[in-house]
């Protein structure tokens, strides 16, 4: 359950036009002038826009691109592997320097990742994991401890309930099926809340990361689960839209239902400054400055970590309205 540390992929930034990336994607490049490392291409498929977290993301990279000259060629996804694989398959055939890639699930990369390497283009995971067996597919994988953030969620929740004995009843929004974040989210949480029979989770389901999905879905939780206490989804626009499925149905989010989220986007800490979220667990979408490091280094053939893990923190209500007015994404 824990394996996928070492599957992790990144794809590569490269930068090169992306025209052949076929239905489905959208595509875009920046050329950026000047500086020595101006001839870096990198090619970078990205999942989607499916959330806040994602918008930061790409705005992220799109500017830590522009800052470190390197060209970019980006592409987005729509959340669907094809469109990523096509996105790489085009980045290879165009020569880029570099791809990177944020993986929209783990599975399934072993052979266009083998394309990439036998054109000797690197590859750099970024955001999320893979799960190949074969980690000399990519150079090194960026982003955050998935699974330690399930944790988090479930030492919140444990300590929030340690003075009851009574059954705890959890729903649970899931991400994307397959994804990273929602395998390793769901298994942090699940270890760190499992020694405790109280603790129940009575539904689980995929909103796939976006506000419409986790309104849906939770509207159906409420109607068959006339006795939920706590919400856990694994990402904060989830949450916001089960918040509204939640007032609703009559309730108070915050109070007749818990509620702990991941990511730490704006709108999600203000909706824990106003009591409607209990607890978030940061997961940071600035990878962008990193991101381009890495690729420098990749290119030039210099060895790199191959694992850069990304610092984060949690927040509480309290601490949410200290932070929010300074709050970038
Ligand atoms: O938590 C979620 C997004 O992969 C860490 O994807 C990322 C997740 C993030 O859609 O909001």
């Amino acid at each position: 359950m824990f394996k996928r540390i070492s599957g992790l992929v990144l794809a590569g930034l490269t930068a090169m036009s992306v025209a052949a990336c076929g239905s489905g994607g959208s595509d875009t490049s920046a050329n950026t002038t000047g500086g020595g490392d101006s001839t870096i291409t990198m090619g970078f498929s990205q999942v989607g826009a499916e959330s806040g977290w994602r918008t930061a993301n790409t705005k992220s990279v799109q500017d830590a691109a522009k800052n470190a000259s390197i060209t970019l060629k980006f592409s987005d996804a729509q959340q669907k592997q094809e469109n990523q694989i096509k996105a790489i398959r085009s980045y290879i055939q165009q020569k880029v320097d570099v791809i990177a890639f944020s993986p929209v699930v783990e599975s399934g990369w072993d052979t266009v990742l083998k394309e990439a390497q036998n054109a000797k283009i690197p590859v750099i995971l970024t955001d999320r994991a893979v799960d190949s067996k074969d980690t000399s597919l990519y150079k090194t994988f960026l982003g955050s401890d998935f699974v330690e953030e399930g944790r988090k969620a479930g030492k919140w929740l444990v300590e929030e309930y340690k003075d009851s004995t009574d059954p705890v009843n959890i729903v649970e929004l899931q991400g994307t099926t397959g994804s990273a974040p929602a395998n390793d989210r769901k298994a942090g949480f699940q270890e760190t809340i499992g020694a405790e029979s109280k603790f129940k989770i009575i539904a689980s389901q995929t909103g796939d990361f976006t506000r419409a999905k986790g309104k849906e879905v939770m509207e159906a939780f409420l109607k068959s689960n006339p006795d939920i206490d706590v919400l856990y989804a694994h990402n904060d626009d989830m949450g916001l839209g089960a918040i509204e499925a939640i007032e609703g149905a009559g309730k108070v989010p915050g109070k007749d239902i818990k509620i702990i989220t991941v990511d730490a986007v704006k709108d999600g800490m203000q909706a824990l400054a106003d009591g409607k979220i209990n607890y978030i667990v940061e997961c940071s979408p600035l990878l962008g400055p990193q991101l381009m490091d890495l690729a420098k280094k990749v290119v030039k053939g210099e060895q790199v970590p191959a694992r850069v893990v990304t610092e984060e923190t949690v927040f509480t209500q309290e601490e949410a309205k200290k932070v929010l007015s300074t709050r970038q994404y």
